[in-house]
């Protein structure tokens, strides 16, 4: 397959000035007849004629016409990815209109038209609509869509929506027309046996706008929290950037099969059902908390993506950074602001920093793909994210607000890119951001190094810059970091805070101050760098208990417990002891900060900060270790952890506000101390039992399978909950990921050959293969490579359905080189043997090609 590059970007031959599309659904023979008003694009009219290229990918082409004559056979010619008319038979307006015959029930990589449990619903993000009709299939075309649905004849889909407004419907049928001109990409249908839950969202300008929710009949109780969230995240848009809803209705469906979490379709979104549907028995408040971080996410893109797209895939940060930077804003509020800043540095150090240190490392805006579906990745996501985060500190809130406002007037109703969004915050603050501009070119993770001195009442603070090469960046060039700090003076006080702007490969500081301060850098980790800076155990222990920034305070917690987990093992310091009492006991901090204060490093973010130092991770020694860490914990607890699990019940019937889930994620960490002293998982037996909400239950059940108890717990949520598939997941996925090593293989291999591993469903799939091959290192990493075999062996078996989710689990091998030579060689031999698959899809070639590179 082709390599596609961003320097060959050029401006579309045609444009179109509208479209109507009809569709007569049928499982095996969907017909669709498009009617297409082309235009040349003026921008390239004195290039002369011009060959009508149109993408089309498994299509059945039953009749084309330009202006109502047959396009000659002679003139048409067709290939595996689309059709293209000679240029002589193009007049330079013209409409064409094409009949297409597709098949979505057999349609199994879920893009384009396809089925899900009897449900027709479409994904064109990003190139999926070339699979419904012919079109110059790329989102700086943009038109608006007239859409006529007839239903199939056997009447099993009463209920046909597309984007926009319905404009007509009678018996078998409905008409939808979308007056905002839109790429193909948010395209969208849905057709089924469906039931709404409505309600009512009154603008800032008083417009009334229609809420509807379709699901399943049945599944109409669980629509309530992603109702409240979305009327919230309206209110929240329209207060914090002064952008109102467009249309007359808003609607969002749950589907079963579906690749990605959602999908922002203008008026439309499509869901996948896990991140709708919530009921306290069955959604943990993780899964709330993702609800609602989710709908605001697809409701923001109606500004930022949909009003204001990409001009080609290169720029697809331009829309998923900010919106994923507006949904992290908005939970920031909704929620507990501090708290929410540790999630996401978690998750990016978890995703990005990862992707970043090994042969997938690309830049925010890549140059080039073979696969676009392979760029919906950390890189584009959190740290598109992060980069604007660092432009808002830079040039402030109020000049950021201005910079949005610019950015809605100037560009709304086009398809953008990076260059546009970075000139208008030049034009609005002045600065010049060329330099800036390296966040979007530039892969890797900066280092960040950081020396001190104080000699006569001076303090120095030395900062250097570097970041290690990645694949086809050998060089690298200094970045601007906005470093935020604050210097501490022996009884906690501020004695300077601020913000450093450091645009040099070094620079060095200084302040005259009274007394020797201790230094907290990157507060609110202010920029996606690993810093380096060697602090003495005093001044951690410091840190931990009076920094005022909530990011460091934790932070400095976390670099305790890596150098417990990396270091020479022993006695764990007593002074990181002691601060983990101190905090935990500290009825000021809010439980939920509380609870992540005393949350271990992951086995991963373990593993990376030994890779990190040049040396390779044994994830079977990182597991026993951190083990071992968690009972030196819960001694050192003592007493505390009994008391804490008994005044923190939440009391009344379940609430998912981030209050109650506070205090449920503090009693959970301090039943997971219990647990670490109680070999037979008493409380935490005692907790499944009596839990009324799926938190505590699966908060118990997790711990038990970990011990590797909870055999009997198992049997019971199963038959419990068999009816049920969001549930069965987790079912699936405690089992994976928190297998203990010794069995880790074996129950995965159990669990793949039973009736309801229904791997044709991508949440089932990535609810044991996926949540065993990123969530269970220990049992992954098995020195034998039988974890290994058996990730590569369902991948191939995935690979000819689905090669969208094929590909992105297989990313996960992407740490092969971390590991020792044994485990290199037998990894390596795995993603050789994926390699060699003779009919490996397009998304899985593109990835297993990079990772062996
Ligand atoms: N554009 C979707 C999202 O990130 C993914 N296809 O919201
Ligand atoms: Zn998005």
């Amino acid at each position: 397959a082709p390599t596609i590059r961003l320097a060959d970007y050029r401006l579309p031959d045609y444009l179109v000035e509208s479209v109507e599309l009809t569709l007569r659904l049928h499982p095996t023979a969907t017909r669709v007849n498009a009617r297409v008003r082309f235009y040349r694009n003026p921008a390239r009219a004195d290039e002369g004629a011009a060959d009508l290229r149109l993408d089309g990918r498994g299509l059945t082409l039953v009749s084309a016409t330009i202006d109502g004559v047959p396009v000659p056979q002679n003139a048409l010619t067709e290939d595996s990815e689309g059709l293209t008319v000679a240029a002589a038979h193009v007049p330079s307006a013209f409409v064409w209109e094409a009949e297409t015959e597709i098949s979505p029930e057999t349609n199994t990589a879920l893009e384009g038209l396809y089925m899900s449990r009897g449900m027709y619903c479409t994904q064109c993000e990003a190139q999926g609509f070339r699979k419904i009709t012919f079109w110059p299939d790329r989102p700086d075309v943009m038109t608006t869509f007239r859409v006529r649905i007839e239903g199939p004849a056997d009447g099993s889909a009463p209920v046909l929506l597309s984007n926009g407004n319905l404009v007509g419907s009678g018996e078998g049928w409905a008409e939808w027309q979308d007056p905002w001109a839109k790429p193909s990409y948010l395209f969208a249908l849905v057709a089924g046996d469906l039931r709404a839950v409505e309600d009512h969202f009154t603008t800032a300008s008083g417009r009334d706008v229609l809420l509807q929710i379709w699901v399943r009949p049945g599944d109409e109780p669980r629509c309530a929290y992603a109702m409240d969230a979305l009327k919230r995240s309206m209110r929240w848009d329209e207060e914090t950037y002064g952008r109102e809803y467009d249309l007359d209705r808003f609607m969002i469906v749950a589907v079963d099969d579906f690749n990605m979490g959602a999908m922002e379709n203008k008026g439309l979104n499509i869901f996948n059902s896990r991140f709708v549907l919530a009921s306290p028995e069955t959604a943990t408040d993780a899964d709330y908390k993702s609800i609602e971080t989710i709908i605001a996410h697809e409701y923001f893109h109606n500004w930022t993506g949909n009003r204001i797209t990409c001009r080609d895939w290169f720029q697809l940060c331009l829309k998923e950074g900010l919106t994923v930077f507006r949904d992290q804003q908005f939970s920031a509020d909704e929620r507990s602001a501090g708290v929410k800043r540790i999630e996401d540095v978690l998750r990016l150090r978890a995703t990005q920093f990862r992707e970043d240190a090994g042969p997938l490392a690309h830049p925010v805006r890549p140059t080039e793909y073979i696969e676009i579906n392979n760029f919906y990745t950390a890189t584009v996501y959190e740290k598109g994210a992060e980069v604007i985060g660092m432009l808002r500190r830079l040039v402030g809130p109020e000049v950021y607000r201005k910079a949005l406002d610019l950015y809605f007037e100037r560009h709304d109703g086009q398809a953008c890119t990076i260059e546009d969004w970075l000139r208008v915050f030049e034009n609005v603050s002045g600065r010049d951001l060329s330099q800036f501009a390296r966040w979007y070119s530039q892969a890797g993770t900066p280092r960040l190094k950081a020396e001190t001195d104080w000699a006569d009442g001076k303090f120095t603070l030395r900062l250097s810059q570097t970041t290690p090469p990645t694949p086809g960046q050998p060089e690298k060039a200094p970045l601007v970091l906005p470093v935020a700090f604050g210097l501490l003076g022996s009884d906690g006080s501020t004695l300077e805070a601020g913000l450093l702007e450091f645009s040099e490969a070094e620079r060095a500081f200084g302040w005259e101050l009274p007394e020797r301060p201790v230094l907290s850098l990157l507060r609110g980790f202010s920029a996606p760098v690993i810093v380096e800076h060697e602090i003495t155990p005093a001044d951690r222990a410091f840190l931990l208990a009076h920094d005022s920034d909530s990011f460091t305070r934790w932070e400095a917690g976390r670099s305790f417990a890596l150098a417990e987990l990396t270091g020479p093992e022993g006695e764990p310091d007593p002074a990181y002891l002691a601060a983990l009492v101190a905090v935990a006991d500290d009825p000021a901090l809010d439980p939920a900060y509380r609870a992540l204060l005393l949350s271990l490093p992951s086995e991963d973010e373990v593993m990376a900060q030994i890779a990190a130092v040049g040396r390779a991770p044994d994830p079977l020694e990182v597991w026993r270790r951190r083990r071992a860490l968690e009972t030196a914990v819960a001694r050192a607890l003592g007493d505390r952890a009994r008391a804490l699990y008994d005044s923190n019940v939440v009391p009344g019937p379940y609430t998912p506000d981030a209050d109650a889930a506070g205090r449920r994620a503090l009693r959970g960490r301090a039943l997971a101390a219990l647990t670490a002293l109680d070999p037979a998982g008493s409380v935490a037996r005692a907790q499944y039992a009596s839990a009324d909400n799926m938190t505590e239950r699966m908060t118990a059940l997790s711990l038990l399978v970990s011990r590797g108890l909870g055999k009997k717990e198992l049997a019971a949520f199963h038959s419990e909950w068999r009816h049920d598939r969001l549930v069965i997941d987790k079912w699936f996925t405690v089992q994976a990921a928190l297998t203990p090593p010794e069995t880790a293989v074996e129950t995965v291999e159990a669990l793949s050959r039973r009736e309801d591993f229904d791997w044709r469903n991508p949440n089932r799939f990535r609810s044991l293969i996926g949540a065993f091959a990123s969530g269970n290192p220990a049992g992954f990493h098995r020195a034998d490579g039988s974890g290994y075999r058996l990730v590569v062996d369902w991948l191939i078996r995935l690979d000819s359905l689905n090669p969208q989710t094929t590909a992105r689990l297989a990313s996960l091998l992407g740490t092969w080189r971390m590991f020792d030579p044994g485990r290199q060689a037998l990894m390596k031999a795995e993603l050789e043997r994926l390699a060699a698959r003779p009919d490996l899809s397009r998304d899985t070639g593109e990835i297993v090609g990079r990772l062996l590179r």
